[in-house]
Formats: C-alpha cells, structure tokens, sequence
C-alpha cells in the first residue's frame, strides 16, 4: 500500500456554524496554503513559524478575489496527526466558505481525501495500529459516555498492547518448538512437552479473558436489544415508561391496550439499551392484536435480553407457563409485578421454572424495584467477567472474530500437546492464533480489509 499525493477535506460537519475547518495533508500542504493564503502583513504562510495561529485571509490567486477571513495554522511532520505536514484553515461556518476554500485548496494541487483517509495515513505511517484507528471511530460515534471511555482507552492502545502481549508469548513457544524440531533425534522430551502444555494454556487463558469482554463491548457499541413480553395488562408499557421515565407508551386497565411494538432507546448506568414494548401475548381472536402477538414473539427471538413480566395479583396461567419454558435458555430477567396488590399468583412456581434467573418483585405504581431492574441488567452485561469500571473491552466484530479465531487455534494446540502429536502440527495451531491476533492490530490483515474498514470511516477524519 503507497500513499500519493496531498489530501485535503473538509473537516467539520456540514451545515451552519461558529467555524468550518479545512484540513490538507501531504508534502504539498505548506506550499498549496502558500499560493491562497496572505496574511495581514501580506506574508505567505510558510514566512511564519509552524504551530503558530495566523491571521489573514484566503483570496482566489486567479481572480485576485478574497474568498474568506481565516486563521491558518500548519505543524510539521513527523510530530501530526498523519505524520505527513498539515495544515488547517480555520474559516466562518455554513456550507459556502468551506466549499470554496476546498475547491481552491483542489485547484492548487491537492487531492480530495477519501473517507477516513488522513487516519489511515496515520496508521500506514506506523504512528498508530489498526485497533487504534478504528477507535477512532468509534470515539465519534459513541453514543454514551461509557462507550466513549472504552474507545478511548483503546485509542491509547491498551487493547493493542494485550494482544501483543499474547502474540509475544505465542512467538516465545514456536521459538521452542522450532529447536525442539531442529535438534529432536528421537521423540520430544517431557520437559518441553510440559513447558509448551503449560504456555499454551495460559494463552488460552488470556485469549479467553478478551472474548469474553467481548459481548459487552458489542452491547457498549450497538444497545443491548431488549424486549418486554407478557401477558396483556401486567404493567409492560408501566415498565417502559418508568425505565424512560416519561409517559411514553399508553398505560391502562384494559388488556389489550398496546397493539403494536413500541420501540425506544434509553441508557441505564452508561449501557445504551434499545427497549421494545410489545403487545401482550394470549390467543386472540382479534386480528390487529394478532399480528402484534406475532411480532412480538419474533422480536422475542432477535433479543439479547428478554424482560418476562407477570402480574402478581393474578393467577398465573398456562401462558405464563409457556413463556417460563420457551425462556429458559435464554437471557432474561422475570419481574413480578404489582406486589402492592394482594398477593394471587403463584410465586413459588415462578421461583422454581426460573430457577437459575433473577426475579425481581416490583410496584411500578409504587416505584418499588426500580433500580434492581437496573442492577440486574447492569449486572447480565458485565456478566461478572468484566467490570463496569473497566475500560478494555473488545467492542469490535473484526477484533472479536479474530480473537475468536486464535482461541479456537490455541485450543487445537493444547489437545495436540496432550495427544503427543507430531511438534509440526502444534506449531501450525501456534502460527494460526498468532496470525489471527495480529489481524486486530494489522499486522497480518490483508490490503482489502484495510481498504474496507476505512471506507466505514467519514470524510475529513
Ligand atoms: N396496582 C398496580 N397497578 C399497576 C402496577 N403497574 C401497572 N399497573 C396498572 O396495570 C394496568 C395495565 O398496565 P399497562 O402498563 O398498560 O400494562 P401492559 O402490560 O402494557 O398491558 P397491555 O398493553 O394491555 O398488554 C394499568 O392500569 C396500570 O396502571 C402496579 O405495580 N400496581
Ligand atoms: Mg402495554
């Protein structure tokens, strides 16, 4: 992959604003600025020190026409964020300025950048990995704090620096096996078949610790999919607006109230939670209500988190039951409903169908329980595995696909260790896990995969 030609794009989001920012780098930067730019004193930009703000306007050379009042300020390579020289025109907001400035900045020779090009300079120049990059954006389009800290740490490379840690361990043992292989006359000793046992469950320990952030780093990224199902009338849309804490869905007395699914987003405690209230599920005869139940079972099967709500103050039915079973290998949290009412249903029977979940007993007319329907989600993102303060999580598909890759590799090593296999076989498992972690910081990722992740990226970034 080269890099040719010097970039420019515009850097602030379109629309009207306090300033517009256009952003060129390249060996050309400097010298294009030059032939556009005059300062108040009519010195160039290249007359005055870099990292220094300056005055003065951008004037079409071949018209001899001002274009706009800027401050213009340029910093040398290697010390940038390319690594290449840059310089940025600071000018008024709104689609005009900007657009013009650009096009001149073209006129004079540079070339307009591609999405998330000036990142991938960055990257291609060695100063940051691919994880790196991609944090990036991910930094900007983080949707709650919580997913902002966790880009950011990996922005500072602290999931790079994990995984080459790995990768280091995963180089120490193919350097063993390779002199095991070279000097091994006869069969391989038991020394070095504990050391490489030993070594490679480790990795497989480590490895393990990173896919398992996984998951809540997706959810971190995208919402954890959430569905509230039940019967009609237990209190599923009092249950939505209570989380959303505003009226959002209708709330009465008559079963059947909600007849289509009602979809929100909230955020509780930094987990960004798309929230789906559904029309409640019996037999029904009518047909509007119908393809609601309908929906509603489907939106039951796409969710990461199943909320099951029963009414207390009624006797459980055999829909309750068939619910209970359908979620019992899911992820769900049962919540019992109207404990201010006197007590009618059976909850002992809920207790034991649900054995292994969380069942929280509530008043939403009350506000009893919120905040343990809280805890619990809170608590089934994080798992126990990570925890909510830290920071390091594998929040991206390509990252967890390719730690899921190595872990199976390492795993396929230790069975060859304990089988006594041939050392050639293991050290192809030990290449594959290495090769696969390198794909998350770009070490071993191929030219269209590259090419692919900073297509997604947006213009001037
Ligand atoms: N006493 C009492 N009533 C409640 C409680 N929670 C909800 N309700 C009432 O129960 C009725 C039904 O509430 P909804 O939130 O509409 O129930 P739903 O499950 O969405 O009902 P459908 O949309 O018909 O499926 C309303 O009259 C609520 O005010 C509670 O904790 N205690
Ligand atoms: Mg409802």
């Amino acid at each position: 992959m080269y890099i040719d030609g010097t970039i420019a794009a515009i850097a602030t989001a379109a629309g009207e604003a306090g300033i517009g920012i256009v952003r060129i780098s390249g060996e050309e930067a400097i010298a294009i600025v030059d032939k556009i730019f005059q300062s108040k004193q009519g010195k160039r930009l290249s007359e005055f020190n870099a990292r220094r703000i300056t005055y003065g306007h951008i004037i079409d050379p071949d018209k001899d026409e001002k274009i706009d009042e800027v401050l213009v300020h340029y910093t040398k390579g290697p010390y940038t964020y390319t690594t290449e020289d840059v310089v940025e025109i600071n000018c008024h907001g709104g689609f005009i300025p900007v657009k013009k400035i650009l096009e001149l900045v073209l006129r004079k020779g540079a070339r307009m950048a591609e999405p998330g090009e000036f990142t991938k300079r960055a990257f291609l120049n060695g100063r940051i990995d691919l994880a790196q990059a991609e944090a990036v954006m991910d930094l900007i389009s983080a949707k709650t704090d919580k997913g902002f800290d966790v880009a950011l740490e990996q922005l500072e490379g602290s999931l790079s620096k994990r995984v080459r840690n790995i990768q280091k361990k995963l180089l120490d043992m193919l350097a063993h096996i390779e002199v095991s292989i070279d000097f091994a006359e006869e069969d391989i000793d038991e020394i070095t078949l504990e050391y490489l046992l030993n070594k490679s469950i480790e990795i497989e320990e480590d490895i393990t610790v990173l896919r398992d952030t996984a998951d809540a780093g997706k959810i971190l990224r995208e919402g954890l999919n959430t569905v509230i199902v039940g019967k009609p009338n237990v209190g599923k849309s009092s249950l939505l607006n209570a989380l959303l804490k505003e009226s959002r869905a209708i709330v009465t007395d008559i079963p059947g109230t909600t007849r289509d699914v009602i979809e929100e987003h909230l955020n509780i405690r930094g987990i960004p939670i798309n929230i789906i209230d559904t029309a409640g599920i019996r037999e029904t005869e009518d047909i509007v209500e119908k393809i609601g139940v309908e929906r509603s079972k489907e939106f039951f099967n796409k969710a990461d988190l199943i909320i099951f709500m029963v009414d207390r103050s009624a006797e459980l039915t055999k829909e309750d039951i068939e619910i209970m079973k359908l979620i019992q290998n899911k992820k769900a949290i049962i919540i019992i409903n109207k404990i201010d009412l006197p007590q009618r249903a059976d909850t002992e029977k809920i207790d034991e169908l649900m054995k292994d979940k969380k069942v929280i007993r509530v008043s939403l007319t009350e506000e009893q329980g919120l905040m343990e329907i809280e805890d619990a989600i809170e608590e089934l993102v994080y798992k126990g595995t990570v925890r909510a303060k830290d920071s390091l999580l594998v929040t991206n598909i390509r990252h967890k696909s390719a730690v899921e890759r190595a872990l199976k590799s390492i795993k396929d090593s230790v069975v060859a260790i304990k089988k006594k296999m041939p050392l050639d076989f293991v050290e192809v498992d030990v290449k594959d896990a290495w090769e696969a972690l390198g794909e998350v910081t770009g070490d071993t990722v191929a030219e269209d995969i590259i090419d692919h992740i900073f297509q997604n990226f947006c213009i001037g970034k």
